[in-house]
């Protein structure tokens, strides 16, 4: 029996087909920012160079607005691969993996320049190896500024001021060790639950960076930010190691690959935004005390760096030699 061509070709297409649908892969990633934030922009990058570099194998779908969880929650699923990616802060993923605190200690950075240097060296990369063990890949890191203190009660003008305030912090024990060392009643809690607490006076205050004060309404009903400046805190992304397992290790690769090269585009989205959030801050007419001095600040957090397990301290002693 000869077969006609066509009838060739459609046999070929069909068994190809399969094939096909079977090498398609779907991720989803977990962010707690809504869909216009910075974060969020980064991920839709690495999502579209994943997409490119596999000719549309690979999707990965990003569910901003914490639409997959709280960050805690979502890091734990992460770990037993029921999410498979996730953006998030430092702060919350270092009761997972204790490391991470060397990189949100208070005053630690000179700058911004000297944060990003230490993550695009060495010790970040150690940093992001060092997450396996703990079931998670590391991918890359992302900008998140610098966090200060906003209040609904009165400017805070010295730490002296902050005694007392109820100030909401992330789930970190760092962060809670940090903020009472301060003199304020630290307060964890979840991100999403922050605007509520603010506007019932379960909480006085908070303390995050400007894209985070103005994406979540928070300066509307905390009017008085105190530019101390206390924390950089790097953003993340972490893949499961469970999901990243069934991956080949070409898969693996361009993933790893297409999240670092999304970083360079995270940066320059998280410049623009900060910039229109301090304008809609300042629009709002909010009160925003500069701090000029952040010595006496910075001489309180002498406790903290003093707990630290050496593991840690030596890190910290290696970021601060990065030139
Ligand atoms: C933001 C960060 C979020 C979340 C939040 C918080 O700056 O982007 O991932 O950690 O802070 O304070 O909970």
């Amino acid at each position: 029996m000869r077969l006609s061509r066509a009838l060739i070709c459609i046999l070929l297409i069909a068994a190809a087909i399969p094939a096909a649908f079977a090498q398609n892969i779907v991720l989803r990633l977990a962010e707690t920012q809504p869909a216009a934030y910075p974060t969020t922009y980064g991920d839709m990058e690495f999502a579209r160079l994943v997409k490119e570099r596999t000719n549309g194998r690979i999707t990965i779908e990003v569910y901003p607005g914490s639409q997959l969880g709280q960050e805690k929650a979502v890091i734990e699923q992460v770990q037993f691969g029921a999410i498979d990616l996730t953006r998030v802060s430092i702060s919350p993923l270092s009761a997972f993996a204790p490391q991470m605190d060397a990189l949100q200690m208070p005053y630690l950075y000179r700058d911004v320049e000297h944060m990003w240097k230490a993550l695009k060296g060495d010790i970040g990369k150690e940093l992001l190896a060092s997450l396996e063990p703990s079931g998670f890949i590391g991918l890359g890191w992302y900008e998140s500024g610098a966090r200060s203190f906003y209040n609904s009660k009165r400017p805070v003008r010295t730490p002296a001021d902050l005694k007392g305030l109820k100030i909401r912090v992330q789930e970190s024990k760092l962060m809670i060790g940090l903020v009472s060392a301060f003199g304020a009643v630290a307060t964890p809690m979840a991100y999403g639950e922050v605007y509520s607490a603010l506007q019932t006076g379960v909480i006085d205050g908070a303390e995050n960076n400007w894209p985070s004060y103005y994406s979540t309404s928070h300066y509307e009903v905390a009017k008085y930010i105190t530019l101390d400046e206390h924390t950089r805190v790097p953003e993340i992304i972490i893949a499961s190691k469970i999901s990243m397992d069934r991956l080949s290790k070409a898969d693996q690769a361009i993933i790893k690959q297409a999240a670092m090269d999304s970083i360079d585009y995270q940066r320059k989205q998280w410049d623009i935004y900060e910039k229109v959030s301090i304008d809609k801050v300042r629009a709002a007419g909010n009160v925003i005390v500069e701090i000029k001095d952040k010595a006496p600040w910075a001489a309180l957090m002498a406790p903290i760096y003093a707990q630290q397990t050496p593991e840690v301290q030596k890190l910290i002693e290696r970021i601060r030699a990065v030139k």
